[in-house]
């Protein structure tokens, strides 16, 4: 079968034209990347003209970005590959006829965790343009996260029901997940070792020839579809793991009394002979479109692309459980901010409180699935008067969010820090107290950004994750 495939790919000769459905933060850095190499004559970005963002495709064609935030050398790399007509955005998905090879970039969400249920509407509809267009020896790429058995089974199958060609026999089928993060997605593409998964070999090597060319410091490394699929989702719930891991210690450490960044530190000193401890950071929770999706992705693999009985002792997954803790830690911020209040014999139900940091990444707007948004329900739902400030995240659905610090600090009984942005590492007690006008306001540090005792000192009532050594301290 493949043969008959590598001849046709043979026939059709080296890429030259590239279609990327998804103008988004991952599509729009890889075709503009791709648009930028010499060994490629032509990128089409594929954008549906929605009401919602269809604003793209203009912006696009004129050499600027739809993203937002500061994404370095981006803007200057669209005008460049617009300039020499290398990059074009269309709607027109006909055009995909055209194409060599086409790629989709497209957001999979997940509907419900419980369920393992992800929305894959949208990847479904682009898959489904891609088939009604596809023409033998074309190459198709997934490059969005997806549950392990997704690019073997239901892209393969709708691809072949809309086209009537056989994957791996007529076209070439492959996943190369992307493993950017905003604020450095041209370097992240360029610099990061690539994962190309191919249906089977001749596919894997077809998606390489597209890949090596945009590569600077990363390299291919070719694997299975399944196997990347696999890569990917485990890549990401490793980390969350990982976060999962320290957050634990740290309710642990508040618990026990201690400081959980002397234990951080203890444990981070143990290298060289191999060993590596990468000990993350605990915090006020996981946001973002990856880590607290990824997990689910790949829990859902294991049911679809299950071969074998799996032989597991009779636990829940950990992987699962860890998305737990780290889902936990809003809550945590909620039960310290009542803890804290009650020092000044303060109602959670009578409280001011302030939200610094509604972004889930600090110096970034990316305010996705943010850890700020359950704890901020929380306060609602128990009657507090809740404050956002937010220096990137100019607004966000049915949140108002206000970039004047003094504005949300005034008369506020509590500050919360949840995103760890650059200007509060400087925040000053005596500040805040004067905005507050309280004699003992409270603070509650979600990201370790301010020094503990120069609030206690201040008469502040003081509370960190992790800060067991200082969360119960005397009151000044
Ligand atoms: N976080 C912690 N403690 C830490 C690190 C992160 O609490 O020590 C929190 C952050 O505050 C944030 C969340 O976790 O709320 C996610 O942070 P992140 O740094 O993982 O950012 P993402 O989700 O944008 O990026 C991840 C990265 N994955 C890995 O490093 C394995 C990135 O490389 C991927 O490209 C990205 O997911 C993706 O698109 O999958």
């Amino acid at each position: 079968m493949t043969d008959k495939l590598q001849s046709l790919l043979e026939e059709r000769g080296p890429i030259k034209k590239i279609g990327v459905i998804g103008m988004g933060y991952v599509g729009i850095p890889a075709a503009a990347l791709f648009a930028d190499s010499p060994k490629f004559d032509k990128v089409l970005g594929f954008q549906r003209n929605s009401a919602t963002s269809g604003y793209k495709i203009d912006m696009l064609n004129r050499g600027e970005s739809p993203l937002k935030g500061e994404e370095p050398g981006l803007e200057d790399l669209l005008e460049k590959v617009v300039e020499k007509d290398k990059f074009e955005c269309t709607p027109d998905f006909s055009r995909i006829t055209e194409m060599d090879a086409v790629t989709l970039a497209i957001q999979t969400p997940f509907k419900d965790p419980k369920d393992l249920l992800p929305d894959f509407s949208a990847l479904e509809a682009g898959i489904r343009h891609v088939g009604q267009y596809l023409q033998p020896g074309m190459l198709v790429v997934l490059e969005s996260t997806i549950t392990p058995g997704t690019t073997t089974g239901m892209a393969r199958e709708i691809l072949e029901e809309e086209s009537g060609l056989k994957a791996g026999e007529n076209f070439a089928l492959a996943h190369a997940p992307e493993r950017v993060m905003v604020g450095r997605l041209l370097q992240n593409i360029q610099e990061h070792d690539r994962i190309v998964g191919g249906i089977d070999d001749v596919s894997t090597r077809r998606a390489v020839d597209l890949y090596e060319p945009v590569l600077t410091k990363g390299r291919v490394i070719p694997m299975s579809a399944t196997a990347a699929e696999v890569t990917k989702t485990s890549e990401n719930t490793f980390r969350d793991l990982q976060i999962a891991a320290v957050n634990q210690l740290a309710l642990y450490c508040e618990a026990m009394g201690i400081n959980v960044y002397d234990v951080r530190e203890g444990v981070a000193s143990l290298k060289g002979e191999g060993i590596t401890r990468a000990i993350l950071y605990p915090g006020a929770g996981v946001g973002g479109h990856c880590l607290t999706k990824d997990t689910y992705h790949l829990e859902r693999g294991l049911q679809i692309a299950k071969q074998a009985d799996l032989d597991f002792p009779e636990e829940p997954s950990l992987y699962v459980t860890a998305r737990h803790i780290n889902d936990f830690m809003p809550e945590h911020m909620y039960n310290l901010t009542v803890e804290a209040l009650e020092r000044i014999n303060k109602d959670i139900a009578d409280a001011k409180v302030a939200i610094l940091g509604w972004a889930f990444l600090n110096d970034s707007d990316d305010a996705r699935n943010t850890p700020a948004e359950p704890y901020r329900d929380l306060l609602i739902d128990a009657g507090a008067e809740v404050k956002v400030h937010d220096p990137h995240v100019l607004q966000y659905p049915d949140v108002e969010i206000s970039q004047d610090m003094e504005e949300v600090l005034d008369g506020v009984d509590a500050v919360v820090v949840f995103a760890g942005h650059r200007q509060y590492y400087s925040l000053k007690p005596q500040r805040l107290q004067e905005l507050s006008g309280q004699t003992h306001p409270v603070i509650v540090d979600g990201r370790n950004v301010v020094e503990p005792d120069a609030f206690i000192d201040a008469g502040f009532v003081y509370k960190g994750i992790g800060r067991g050594d200082k969360n119960g301290h005397e009151m000044i």
